[in-house]
């Protein structure tokens, strides 16, 4: 096991590797390549890494994915002693901890640096975890030797996301703007077709529906990640919105993914969404 393997498992990823900074480029729209040379001067190199999330399918009208502690916070303070480590090892280098709020391509980064399948629902695959994974990247200009591992094939194909998703399916353009997950977290007001889109699913944040019907996720490990696994939040209640401002709510709910638009969104959903499911019995 090297340094660097070693850094990786004690920050709880579930795997890692490296992809060099130029093969993402033809996945970079010119911007995003401005941002990440602003970010660090003469990229070179992305380190990757995976954190599996899966805390259990309890009842709840949000999102697997944001139930626990924000994963931006997770995954950053995750990455950060292994830049300690590479600082060490290279005096003078900058690197550069990102998730989600990143110029770079984080599924394309991962892909490519061999650490899970590529799905027909978008995402990332990592058996035993299904995609049921974050994405953490390392930005560097340092001349790191990279693992050199293979890329995973595509996923089985069997379809089933596809035929779960209300908006997306095989043959038409893919519509990200239409991703009900997108929907849910949208400001202001939406088309008649949005709120009746919205009133139809499930959660009033985030939408699992090309997860759940993936049979890499039947039965997912579940995550070792404490952030992850537990004090979740399955489900929010008009009650618990009631008479918070954006101060008291961001107090009380600030280090969720579910935060980020304020609790008018997600009182706007709930309204839509009637009354959440019940509570599992204990
Ligand atoms: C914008 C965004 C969204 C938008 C748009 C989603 C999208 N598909 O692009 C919205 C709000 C809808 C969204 C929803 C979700 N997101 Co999002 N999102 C992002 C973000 C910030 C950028 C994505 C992007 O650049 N899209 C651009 C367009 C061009 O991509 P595209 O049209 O889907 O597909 C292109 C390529 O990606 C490629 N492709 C298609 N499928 C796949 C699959 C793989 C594995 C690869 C390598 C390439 C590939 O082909 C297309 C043409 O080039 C990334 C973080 C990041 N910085 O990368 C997270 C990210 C992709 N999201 C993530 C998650 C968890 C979600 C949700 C599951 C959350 C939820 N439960 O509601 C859903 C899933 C929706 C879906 N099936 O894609 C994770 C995915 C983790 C994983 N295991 O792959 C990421 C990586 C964040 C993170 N750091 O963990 N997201
Ligand atoms: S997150 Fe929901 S709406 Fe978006 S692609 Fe997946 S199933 Fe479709
Ligand atoms: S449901 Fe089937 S086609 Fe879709 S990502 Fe999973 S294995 Fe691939």
């Amino acid at each position: 096991m090297t340094g660097l393997d070693r850094a990786f498992q004690d920050a709880g990823a579930a795997a890692w590797g490296g992809v060099a900074y130029r093969r993402l480029l033809p996945h970079m729209a010119p911007e995003a390549h401005a941002r990440a040379e602003a970010l660090c001067p003469r990229p070179a190199a992305v380190l990757a890494a995976a954190f599996p999330y899966y805390a259990g399918d309890r009842p709840g009208n949000l999102s697997l994915y944001a139930r626990g502690e924000d994963y931006h916070r997770v995954l950053l303070r995750r990455l950060a002693p292994i830049c300690d480590v590479l600082m060490e090892q290279y005096p003078g280098e900058s690197f550069v901890p990102a998730a989600d709020s990143s110029p770079l391509p984080e599924r394309e980064a991962a892909w490519l640096a061999g650490l899970g399948l590529r799905g027909r629902n978008g995402l990332l695959i990592l058996p035993p975890y299904g995609s049921y994974v974050f994405l953490g990247t390392i930005l560097t200009g340092a001349p790191l030797p990279l693992p050199e591992r293979p890329t995973a094939p595509d996923c089985m194909g069997c379809g089933r996301c596809r035929a779960a998703c209300p908006v997306r399916r095989d043959g038409a353009a893919w519509d990200s703007s239409r991703c009900l997950s997108h929907l849910t977290q949208k400001k202001g007001t939406l088309t008649p077709a949005e709120a009746a889109a919205l009133a139809a699913h499930p959660l009033i944040w985030g939408c699992d529906l090309c997860q759940t019907a993936c049979p890499y996720n039947e039965a997912a490990a579940r995550s070792p990640l404490p952030e992850f696994s537990a004090g979740c939040i399955d489900s929010l209640t008009p009650a618990d919105l009631e008479g918070l401002t954006n101060r008291t709510f961001d107090a009380r709910y600030g280090q969720r993914a579910f935060a980020w638009r304020g609790p008018a969104v997600l009182r706007r959903n709930l309204a839509l969404h009637g009354s959440p499911p019940p509570a599992p019995s204990a």
